[in-house]
């Protein structure tokens, strides 16, 4: 009929690879569009998913859907979070080793939704019997505890992952799910004390508060109205309409027996977490002399109750400093400032502690007692990329981290597939990307990156200011393309910039950090202060070595497991949309272009999407041809050539290299492996008849 769309016109191409019109960035956003209005989240770019958030439930997570995609061929069935799963696994099991999915793009964009589809995909779908039902479990609702200490809502997201989460989930030779294992990175503490307008502390405070039992909440001196509790309504928002704290509470309750927490580790911990809410109403005022006294001291009392710490010592904490002269201990009282200081990062450090608590606790429940092999898949979701108007050493860190993950996107995709090709002799005609090394290193590099400016600074307590600081940045970077300063920058960007800022222009875009704390003075960030106890010390400020060393070894472990991984890899790459769900043009366009997905696609058009080791090939194809079995006795290349001549591979089909064959697109490989299935059942049934009535 005339003027009729095609299926194909109304939902689009469901792989940007077979996109046949040039590969544009106007044509490449216009399929997004069209699969979105269909509701088709999900399309190709060869293995890579990319999906745009629909900001609404579909009907396309139930367990229907999850029978559908299992043990099917990845290209088979339309675009799918669980296509993607399925397909780790199935790998994962017929090479025995280990994989991993990595999902990246900015806050809001869907990251943890999809972790924990993926999740639920591996406890439904695996084989399952009544013990590892319970390991599956305890890994269900370990997320809903996570989020609950873990997330908050900020102005991009209102289940803002507020710390990033590696998690391994392990497979036994079976692969039945049978344990796993979380490694947790650079929570945001500073939320404890601190939230930007609009924003939140802990989901987990409101739950409490809003939610806990009479008895418990009577038990922990707490009333049951967020209004009362400082730290809670610094930004009037603590009722949020997405957000119901009453029912959350229900699930992390449930959750908590479930993952082995027994009646008193709950009373500790909840306990603690009330602690933290009285410390935050602690409130000091200024003797005849300018120092900090309390006054009034029932809420201190209760923390000292809750933490059984004496109250003498914990007041002597706040309000003293304790400096330690030859032979003496001398005891110098603090401004109301500076005890407001030290309130804050008590608070801070008990949260950051039970939180890492927490987390062990849960790695406990899901710990694998058995001693068998296993391999594991592994499940990356950081924080995304965030650009507030106040950003601090948080924001530094998390768009660190994900500079990291985006280099590694790039040496993963685009940098070593186009090496590949060259150490492989495959005629190959170069793809131009930006690579973010550049800014990587900017930040990390030895003795010039920012990082080790920060760490020189640190080692001359008393000297260094926020101001020598920027100095010596200015000094290092000097005219770096990426970093600009007040001083560094022209008349138009200056009027743009403080004095004591720094902007780094980053890979997703540019970011004003400003050395200043909300609520801190600058001068407050250059004092080590001892604490009451020796095992909670301050450690809130950048200018602390012991923070920077802890920051530093932990972006190193949480670029460990990669190194260790062997690919094929599985990426999710998620665009956003406005929380209204609606498409905007000028945001998606934006993230297709900093995640190089355009590059991504120029690379996996004119590329390969299979190769393998010709060893690998033909051990596994050899009964498919006469020729090759049961044995090639000559070289593994020639093998592979006669095999696949055997099978009727196109010229154009495929490419020999030094060390492997290259297949250009995956349906030859499937009508391959379809045929060894049949093959490999002829034989196993021929095997069996051969030893019948032994
Ligand atoms: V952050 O970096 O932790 O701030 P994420 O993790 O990328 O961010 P998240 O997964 O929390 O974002 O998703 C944000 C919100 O988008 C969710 O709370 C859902 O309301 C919404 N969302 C995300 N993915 C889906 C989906 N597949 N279907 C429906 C979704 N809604
Ligand atoms: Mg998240």
């Amino acid at each position: 009929m005339e003027g009729a769309l095609t299926a194909r016109d109304r939902v689009g191409i469901q792989d940007f690879v077979l996109l046949d019109t040039h590969t544009s960035e106007t044509a490449f956003l216009g399929n997004l569009k069209k699969r979105f209005s269909e509701d088709l989240i999900y399309t190709y770019i060869g293995t890579l998913l990319v999906s745009v958030n629909p900001y609404k439930e579909l009907d396309i997570y139930s367990k229907k859907q999850m029978d559908i995609y299992m043990g099917v061929n990845f290209f088979e069935l339309p675009p799918h979070i669980y296509a993607l799963a399925d397909n780790a696994y199935h790998t994962m099991m017929a090479e025995a080793n280990n994989h991993f999915i990595l999902i990246s793009g900015e806050s809001g964009a869907g990251k943890t939704e999809a972790s924990k589809k993926i999740l639920q995909y591996y406890a439904v779908s695996c084989p399952s019997t009544t013990l590892l039902d319970s390991v599956r479990d305890r890994m269900l609702v370990s997320n809903p505890v996570l989020e609950a200490f873990g997330n908050a809502k900020t102005l991009k997201n209102d289940n803002s992952s507020r710390f990033g989460k590696y998690m391994d989930i392990q497979f036994d030779i079976q692969g039945d799910a049978v344990g796993g294992h979380i490694l947790s990175y650079l929570l945001e503490k500073s939320r404890v004390v601190h939230q930007n307008h609009g924003e939140r502390n802990f989901h987990i405070f409101y739950q409490l508060v809003e939610g806990g039992e009479e008895d418990l909440l009577h038990q922990l001196g707490l009333e049951s109205n967020c209004q009362h509790y400082s730290y809670l309504v610094q930004n009037e928002c603590a009722n949020v309409t997405s957000i119901n704290d009453k029912n959350d509470w229900k699930t992390v309750r449930n959750a908590l027996s479930v993952i082995d927490f027994d009646e008193s580790d709950i009373q500790h911990l909840f306990g603690i977490i009330a602690s933290v809410l009285h410390l935050g109403n602690v409130q000091f005022e200024a003797d005849s002399k300018g120092y900090a006294t309390l006054n009034k001291n029932t809420e201190l009392r209760w923390v000292s109750t809750l933490l059984g710490i004496n109250v003498q010592v914990l007041q002597e904490g706040l309000t003293y400093r304790k400096i330690e002269a030859k032979t003496d201990e001398v005891l110098s009282p603090f401004t109301v400032d500076h005890a407001i200081y030290a309130r804050n990062a008590l608070a801070k450090a008990i949260y950051g502690r039970t939180f890492t608590w927490l987390v062990n606790k849960i790695n406990d429940s899901m710990e694998n007692k058995e001693p068998s092999r296993k391999t594991v898949i592994g499940l990356l979701d950081i924080y995304g990329f965030e650009v507030f108007y106040v950003n601090s050493f948080e924001q530094f860190c998390i768009n660190y981290c994900n500079e990291k993950l985006q280099q590694l996107f790039i040496q993963l995709t685009l940098k070593s597939e186009q090496e590949e090709y060259e150490a492989e002799g495959i005629g190959w005609e170069p793809v131009q990307f930006f690579n973010n090394k550049i800014i990587c290193d900017l930040v990390e590099e030895k003795h010039l990156g920012i990082i080790s400016v920060l760490d020189e600074e640190c080692l001359r307590p008393g000297e260094a200011t926020d101001f020598t600081f920027l100095e010596k940045l200015e000094e290092k970077m000097g005219s770096h393309p990426h970093f600009i300063t007040h001083k560094l920058s022209d008349k138009k960007i200056r009027k743009t910039l403080d004095r004591g800022d720094f902007r780094l222009l980053h890979y997703a875009g540019e970011v004003t950090y400003g050395s200043k704390q909300p609520g801190e003075r600058p001068s407050d960030l250059h004092h080590v202060h001892n604490i009451i106890t020796s095992w909670w010390y301050f450690q809130t400020s950048i200018c602390q070595l012991c923070f920077m060393k802890q920051f530093l070894l932990q972006s190193l472990s949480l670029f460990f497991p990669f190194v260790s991984f062997s690919p094929p890899l599985f990426f999710g790459t998620y665009t956003n949309t406005h929380a209204t769900g609606r498409f905007d043009d000028v945001l998606v366009r934006h993230q297709v272009k900093y995640l190089g997905l355009m590059e991504h696609l120029r690379v996996r058009r004119a590329g390969f999407a299979y190769r393998r080791r010709y060893e690998l090939f033909l051990q596994r194809y050899k009964p498919l041809c006469p020729a090759t079995w049961p044995h090639w006795r000559g070289v593994a290349a020639e093998g592979v050539e006669v095999l696949v001549q055997h099978l009727g591979y196109l010229p154009d089909e495929y490419k020999m290299g030094r060390t492997k064959i290259f297949i250009r697109h995956p349906r030859t490989l499937f009508a391959t492996e379809d045929a060894f299935e049949v093959c490999k059942h002829k034989l196993a049934s021929r095997i069996q008849a051969q030893y019948k009535g032994y």
